[in-house]
């Protein structure tokens, strides 16, 4: 069966010549998915993580089905701050927010999800068009199909793209200004260096248009701690999780019972650290390879950078953007920065 192509249209003769010759599908005149990695190609590059002198994994692999949904219960914990400061912020200042940006012609919403946040915007910063990009148009199709009926007026595309490692929208995303909207301190998983290269991406995807990000912001080392490593477990099982999808994508043979979760705030370097710790020394292997680990070794699986305004102000003008505006709750937790391109 050919991956790029939804059930429903492999059943009904596949898609159209045009689109089924490159690295891309039309799945429904609102729907493109643009090619995800071979899962010869995914398992290449999860070895060659494991098999590291510091065993990492990107923190993609985090969000299978089920890292999806346990994800969506740390956004409830009471120790997760960032959702609900977020949420605080665009609900206070979503007015000044509009009247800095302007009247959007496109809107960008890259990793959108089930595209709750973007909604809850569309009224204030009037969106003409809406366009949802996530790792797979799985995630979206659903939630747009809603969407698109409580908003009829509103034009709707989904887009399934890994934007991970590089940002480069197809033609589709639209001609004219977009504003790019980048929330959730997604940008927290890039290092710095990273971070500005990405937005650098972004800044030429605006079009001229702008750029609408959330970022969180260095505070209390026991705040931060407390919001990666939750008392109920739930980060521990998001996280232990990617051991379960590990085993499925790379044929590895983890055993959960042999790992801890673990999170800290590496000062230094200003960023929550999430790794993987055995618990005593194992052995983890898959056909044609293994991976010794000592106890107490540990698999890096995310970095989640912490900012200070000023310097993430400093970070959009290096990457081209001007006009910067940023609303911050009381607490002074976490930032939204508007910007033009
Ligand atoms: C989705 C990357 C913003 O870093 O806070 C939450 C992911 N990891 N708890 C974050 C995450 C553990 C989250 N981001």
């Amino acid at each position: 069966m050919n991956p790029l192509l939804h059930p429903d249209q492999e059943r009904a003769g596949g898609c159209p010549e045009e689109s089924r010759s490159g690295r891309r599908a039309v799945i429904s005149p609102n729907l493109l998915q643009l090619a995800h990695d071979e899962p010869a190609a995914i398992r290449a590059e999860l070895l060659a993580g494991l098999t590291e002198p510091t065993a990492t994994i990107a923190p993609k692999y985090l969000y299978d089905a089920l890292g999806s949904r346990l994800f969506a219960a740390i956004t409830e914990l009471p120790e997760y701050y960032p959702t609900r400061t977020e949420a605080a912020i665009f609900a206070e200042h979503q007015d000044s927010m509009a009247a800095a940006l302007g009247p959007v012609q496109t809107l960008v919403d890259l990793g959108a999800g089930n595209c709750e946040k973007a909604a809850r915007l569309f009224a204030a910063l009037r969106v003409q068009r809406y366009v949802a990009v996530d790792i797979s148009v799985d995630y979206l199709r659903e939630s747009l199909q809603n969407l698109q009926q409580q908003y009829r007026a509103i034009e709707m595309l989904g887009i399934g793209l890994d934007f991970s490692s590089s940002l480069h929208l197809p033609a589709e995303a639209g001609a004219g200004p977009r504003t790019l909207f980048y929330p959730g301190s997604s940008i927290g998983n890039f290092t710095p260096a990273a971070a500005l290269t990405f937005l650098r991406q972004a800044h030429a995807e605006c079009h001229g248009g702008s750029l609408l990000i959330g970022v969180d912001l260095i505070k209390e080392t026991d705040i931060l701690e407390a919001a990666y490593d939750d008392p109920l477990g739930v980060t521990a099982a998001f996280n232990r999780n990617l051991l379960l999808n590990l085993n499925r994508l790379a044929g590895t043979d983890f055993d959960l019972a042999d790992w801890r979760h673990v999170a800290f705030f590496n000062a230094p370097e200003s960023r929550i650290e999430m790794h993987l710790e055995a618990l005593r020394a194992t052995t983890v292997r898959w056909a044609g390879g293994e991976r010794r680990f000592a106890a107490a070794e540990r698999i890096h699986t995310e970095n989640s950078y912490k900012w200070r305004r000023e310097d993430f102000a400093a970070l959009l003008a290096a990457a081209g953007f001007s006009a910067m505006r940023h609303w911050c709750d009381a607490r002074g937790w976490f930032a939204v920065f508007a910007a033009h391109a």
